[in-house]
């Protein structure tokens, strides 16, 4: 394999000086003596698109990252010309594009500080074996600089002094610092001067990024083809800079259905239909919630998809229906390697309709997977995408499956020393024809949008359900995600913490990992250790290869069933919580996990944090990692925190010691916030809510919290059937004042609020809702420490002394 570094510079090729410019409403076009353009597009005032070419054309645009949907608009633009430089002015940024050499300097407008700055800048070499360019970019970096991101490499959180490539890759076992694996996600935050910028390298070709490890002081992206075309995306706030990418490739098309967020249990395999009986309803005996089932290969006839084992399975109809009678909704399996047999529909269509990839002088792309011999579909051609989804027309519409989980589609292939197509075999990439080279990064996006196409159409009006393995930006509109085959160890815990923060920070949060470990066996601690970091990752799945033992929350002993136990239904109480910051997720592109740095950026000490997290607006979580641990040190960034099980206070902007034996992990709550609870149910819908909790944590200031809740599921919280309540806080030394506003056409159902107090400085003399009084037996007040309100209110007023 060719890794061409930045260095390299015997082959390396620059723009000259400039000899032409022209604007194009919100394009400007740069040319250089020697033929080189540079398109550059005010996409919005704090985003800028960088494109060039070398040969004074450009390709065909087009990308499966960016979404239709993106906003667009600037308020401010201008360009002068100055002695050096061209200067182009928003109302964020101000850039300098230089006369000489097409080098781009990128300033804030407001304080004329530099933000980002082109060290040789883009510089390309041409490839004769690719008949192509090798596209470079390298910039500046400065002391104290810092990087996030790139999706789900298996690294510290800062990326600093590391190098990564992007070729999505089946990865069996992967470890600490394997690179590349599952995803591809060409998209960086970096934090220069405590203000935050993006740099999304919108290339799907393999592409390197290097964070000063080639040299100290640079840090530089280039692909195996294709343009130099990236965005450039100011902040100056991390959080706005991950917003604004999520809003470039894509949120979540819509919000997951409820359940999706509830437990699920998987394992490869659970079969026959007596083995997933005997699993579900061990859940139900056992009282240990769960909303989700999974189906893995075995199921299928032969490893066909879309055909059941009918030995094991005689009637899935049935079985999914019985599932759904005890609150399971069936998830199954499906890979894109489709069995070379002229018997099997599947295959006999898809020959027929010439839909499988083929290799560059004709033949079918043949390769192993689980079936044997396969034939794999092109998912990057829309025709085949629509015959696809269709395909779940059986298995959604009419089985009754709820889920659809597709692995394998790196795409892997078994048996071959590059696990995948070879490079020469050739795709439609809806109308770009070109070979695997630049088809492989979103080979898996395609499919898991053909799927999700599929599952959308026949589970209507209810919302789909995808889970992907492999992803390329933009990925995240159509589905969730795992973080592939990992491993039963205490190292492979830390990965899952990292992995989980750095796709909420990569646009993608809808993420989970094999919980207890998909290879080897985890002991009883580690299984616990997992399942209490997993409430906190927004999607929530055990899953395990199966020839290692049972991984079902029973199958250790009945301490860990009792802590997995209460720890699965501290999940459930969270779920109007979860929700609540999923729909930010959806509606704002705000990522639902953040980490400490993204939390706050402002504190140099978060820089080079990994464990710790911030799971929604307020809740601080970190991870015991370690075996026979009692706690441990961590770090709580700044602001007050009520330690969630004890209610003791802390300021934080410090590290310290958090006690945490193995019931607890340490997990505090941000001091007026409002977080809301609902009753512990064995799965989603499974009784009807009629009191919410609000969990209410006193703050000598001021704060606000969300609400969302809506049907949990169809279309009508679009057409405004959902309810957004806010809820205000304002504590002083013997008042508090909870206001409440609620918008959205949707009534939830429930009226009754069941309020707890959490470091009341005060003993509650007087209580008016609305300005009126009410006596405190009304209330139900239990001493100083909660009370029901069983009618709505705007206002909510507590006097004390
Ligand atoms: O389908 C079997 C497994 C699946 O359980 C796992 O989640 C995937 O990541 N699959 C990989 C193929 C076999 C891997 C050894």
């Amino acid at each position: 394999m060719i890794i061409n570094t930045d260095l390299e510079q015997k082959g390396n090729l620059f723009p000259s000086k400039i000899v032409a410019y022209r604007k194009d409403v919100d394009t400007l076009y740069f040319t250089t003596e020697n033929d080189v353009v540079l398109e550059m597009t005010i996409l919005r005032d704090s985003v800028l698109r960088f494109r060039y070419t070398t040969t004074g054309t450009f390709e065909n645009d087009f990308s499966y990252a960016i979404t239709k949907h993106a906003s667009k608009g600037y308020n401010f633009l201008e360009i002068e010309e100055e002695a050096e430089s061209y200067k182009i002015t928003t109302s964020k940024l101000i850039c300098h594009i230089k006369k000489e050499n097409l080098q781009v300097l990128i300033f804030d407008a407001k304080d004329h500080k530099l933000i980002n700055e082109d060290e040789l800048g883009f510089h390309w070499e041409e490839s004769y074996e690719y008949g192509g360019n090798i596209v470079k970019m390298s910039k500046s970096s400065h002391d104290g600089e810092s990087y996030y991101g790139l999706g789900d490499k298996p690294v510290d959180l800062n990326l600093k002094g590391k190098r990564f490539e992007n070729w999505v890759t089946d990865s069996y076992a992967f470890g600490k610092d394997t690179d590349p694996i599952y995803k591809a996600i060409p998209f960086y935050t970096g934090l220069k001067d405590k203000k935050a910028y993006g740099i999304f390298f919108d290339n799907s070709f393999r592409s390197y990024f290097d964070f000063c490890q080639e040299r100290r002081n640079v840090t530089s992206f280039w692909a195996q083809g294709g343009e130099m075309n990236y965005y450039f995306i100011y902040g100056p706030q991390m959080e706005d800079v991950v917003a604004n990418y999520t809003d470039l490739t894509g949120k979540p098309h819509q919000l997951p259905p409820l359940w999706a967020l509830g437990f699920h249990q998987c394992k490869w395999s659970y079969y026959p239909e007596s083995t997933v009986k005997e699993v579900t309803s061990k859940f139900r005996e056992l009282k240990i919630p769960c909303d989700a089932i999974y189906l893995d290969i075995d199921y299928m006839d032969g490893f066909r998809c879309f055909t059941w084992d009918k030995n094991h399975f005689p009637d899935p109809k049935r079985m999914v229906k019985e599932l759904a009678d005890d609150g399971f909704k069936t998830v199954v399996i499906i890979d894109p390697g489709i069995k070379i047999d002229m018997e099997y529909t599947v295959f006999k269509e898809a020959l027929d309709k010439d839909y499988f990839c083929k290799r560059a002088d004709g033949p079918y792309m043949k390769g192993k997977v689980w079936p044997g011999e396969c034939y794999f579909p092109d998912f990057t051609n829309a025709k085949v995408r629509d015959w696809w989804s269709d395909l779940f027309r059986d298995l959604v519409e009419n089985i009754g499956v709820r889920g659809v989980w597709n692995d394998m589609n790196e795409p892997a292939v078994m048996e071959v020393p590059n696990k995948t197509f070879p490079d020469d075999v050739r795709h439609e990439y809806d109308g770009n024809r070109c070979s695997h080279r630049k088809a492989h990064n979103v080979y898996g996006m395609q499919m898991a949008r053909a799927t999700y196409q599929g599952v959308k159409k026949f589970a209507y009006p209810k919302r789909p359900f995808v889970i992907t393995r492999a992803a390329y930006s933009g990925t995240q509109r159509y589905c969730s995600t795992w973080t592939g085959d990992n491993v039963a160890t205490w190292e492979h815990l830390w990965i899952a913490n990292i992995q989980a923060q750095r796709m909420a920070m990569s646009g993608f949060s809808f993420a989970g990992s094999d919980i207890g470990g998909f290879a080897e066996q985890p002991s009883g601690e580690l299984f616990t250790r997992w399942i209490q970091l997993g409430i906190f990752h927004p999607f929530f799945r055990v899953h395990s290869s199966g020839d290692h033992g049972n991984q079902e929350p029973w199958a250790f002993d009945e301490d860990v069933t009792n802590i997995v136990r209460k720890w699965i239904e501290l999940r459930y109480q969270l779920l109007p919580y979860l929700y609540t910051s999923f729909w930010k997720y959806v509606e704002e592109g705000i990522p639902m996990l953040k980490s400490l740095v993204l939390f706050d950026q402002e504190d140099v000490h978060t820089h080079y944090r990994s464990d710790e997290f911030i799971f929604g607006d307020h809740m601080l979580v970190c991870p015991i990692l370690e075996p026979n641990a009692r706690g441990r040190r961590m770090f709580i960034p700044r602001g007050e925190w009520f330690n969630f099980w004890t209610d003791q206070i802390v300021s934080g902007g410090k590290e310290m010691w958090v006690d945490a034996d193995i019931e607890t992990i340490p997990v505090f709550v941000k001091a007026g916030a409002i977080i809301p609870k609902f009753p512990v149910q064995q799965y989603v819908g499974e009784i009807d809510i009629d009191e919410v909790k609000l969990e209410v944590y006193f703050k000598n200031g001021k704060e606000s919290s969300i609400l969302f809740d809506d049907a949990h599921d169809g279309y009508d919280y679009k057409k405004g059937r959902y309810s957004l309540r806010t809820f205000k806080l304002t504590g002083k030394s013997d008042e508090l004042i909870i206001q409440q506003h609620k918008e959205g056409k949707f009534d939830a159902g429930y009226q009754k609020f069941k309020i707890e107090f959490h470091g009341l400085p005060f003993t509650i003399t007087k209580v008016q809702i609305d300005n009126e009084e009410i006596s405190l037996n009304d209330l139900k007040m239990n001493g100083n420490n909660s009370m029901i309100i069983d009618k709505g209110f705007t206002e909510l007023h507590l006097f004390g002394k």
